[in-house]
């Protein structure tokens, strides 16, 4: 069988890619879709995952709702970027996938530990509360688990504040908890992933696919791009989340360095921020990695190839 995951996001554009690059991709066997919020309010993002799942024919992977606020942070959603529905600009099927009773903290302890150790991946692509709720209930996890590999923070880049990420700021607590847990965690931060950008041959080939998915993405990244354009000018909008689904299926996408990382919870300006030690040497027990490089070209084929597999 394949790499198992369980994709922890909040869609959100990019996590509704990721979602896809999980499914579509046949070395990944996505055991669950959680939901946190972050970009926009758990049952806003909640439903836009149960209606790419449905959109995709994802009728196979459980979809449970886990935390609807950070562990101390106020809410504050992401509308400036995704718009009011998390997943605006695009239209989106009913949903006909039904959500899990289960809280997504209670599924992911569960999972972890009804599968042999060592082989599930958590693949977070929101905020962390979800997963340090996890830890602290159950914390035999951190040893089941093979790695987590994580789309958050940033080593010289940053978009919620002058020094943090939004889904390392969004719950920073939660963030402290995770870095820290003692598993291996590989963080692919804005580093790599504002080198991740939807470019207008990308498009162009996604919209040769000419399936109902691909017409929907090609729909998503052009509402993408406007908002990159209008707030944060950028020519092509940066597809985040799907970097570390990609991480996972082929670690030869992306370059990757071990340094710890820990996060600053106390610093007046710079609460939020992922403070990564590149000095040498690097400690004989670090357990943090951080992504340094991404391949544009083999990033785009897998989530091209993962849209036609899909169909
Ligand atoms: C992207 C996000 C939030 C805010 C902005 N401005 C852009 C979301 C993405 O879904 C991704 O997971 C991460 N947070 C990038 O910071
Ligand atoms: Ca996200």
């Amino acid at each position: 069988m394949g790499k198992k995951i369980i994709l922890d996001c909040d869609p959100g554009h990019d996590d509704a890619v990721a979602m896809m690059l999980a499914y579509g991709n046949p070395e990944i066997d996505l055991l669950a879709v959680t939901t946190v919020a972050a970009n926009q309010t758990l049952n806003k993002v909640t439903r836009n995952a149960r209606s790419v799942a449905t959109l995709i024919g994802m009728h196979d992977v459980p979809i449970a709702a886990g935390c609807s606020r950070p562990l101390i942070e106020e809410i504050k959603v992401a509308a400036d970027i995704h718009g009011e529905s998390g997943l605006d600009g695009v239209v989106l099927p009913e949903p006909t996938v039904p959500l899990e009773e289960i809280n997504a903290v209670d599924l992911i302890i569960d999972l972890i530990m009804q599968n042999p150790a060592k082989t599930i991946t958590l693949v977070p692509t929101g905020a962390l509360t979800n997963i340090a709720m996890a830890v602290r209930k159950e914390p035999q996890i951190i040893d089941r688990v093979k790695e987590v590999v994580l789309m958050g923070g940033a080593y010289h880049d940053a978009n919620a504040s002058a020094v943090a990420e939004f889904n390392i700021k969004f719950d920073p607590e939660a963030a402290k908890i995770v870095f820290n847990a003692g598993w291996q965690v590989t963080m692919v931060g804005l580093d790599v992933t504002h080198t991740a950008l939807a470019t207008p041959e990308i498009v162009n080939q996604i919209k040769a696919i000419k399936t109902e998915t691909a017409d929907f993405v090609v729909d998503l990244l052009a509402f993408f791009r406007d908002m990159y354009k209008k707030g944060q000018n950028f020519d092509a909008p940066p597809v985040h989340d799907p970097c570390a689904v990609a991480y996972v299926i082929d670690p030869t996408v992306m370059v990757t360095k071990k340094v710890p990382v820990d996060i600053e919870l106390n610093g007046t300006l710079t609460r939020g921020m992922t403070v990564a030690d590149f000095r040498y040497p690097i400690p004989e027990d670090c357990q943090t990695s951080v992504a340094v490089k991404l391949d544009h070209a083999k990033f785009w084929q897998m989530v091209e190839d993962a849209i036609r597999k899909i169909g």
